[in-house]
């Protein structure tokens, strides 16, 4: 009956580690030259956060768009915007300003 409980212990723990490991959290920033980075790699799996901060004025990005998450989000000025995007699938998540002028994206490969 103890081996049974401490096998429980380890299994439960083992599952807060992976799924602890698979979680990250990026910084983007905007800039005059746009977003920055403007492309970032991620692994599949990977549940990922935003952290958007808008450091200028001198950009029409004062939003941000998400189009295939269905997101958009203003961006005070030097105020970091957290943005939880879950878990993300193999494949290429796009993000814009909010008219679609500055670009960047996330490479899920
Ligand atoms: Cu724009």
């Amino acid at each position: 009956m103890k081996s049974l409980v401490v096998c429980f212990l380890l299994f439960s723990s083992s599952i807060a580690f992976a799924s602890a490991s698979k979680s990250k959290v990026i910084e983007l920033k905007v800039t005059e030259n746009g977003f920055e980075p403007n492309a970032i790699d991620v692994e599949p799996g990977t549940s990922v956060t935003l952290k958007v901060t808008r450091e200028t004025d001198a950009t029409c990005a004062t939003a941000i768009q998400i189009p295939s998450k269905n997101l958009k989000r203003d961006l005070p000025l030097n105020r970091s915007v957290s943005i939880e995007l879950g878990k993300l699938e193999k494949g290429e998540i796009r993000f814009a300003c909010g008219m679609d002028m500055l670009s960047g994206k996330i490479l899920v490969h």
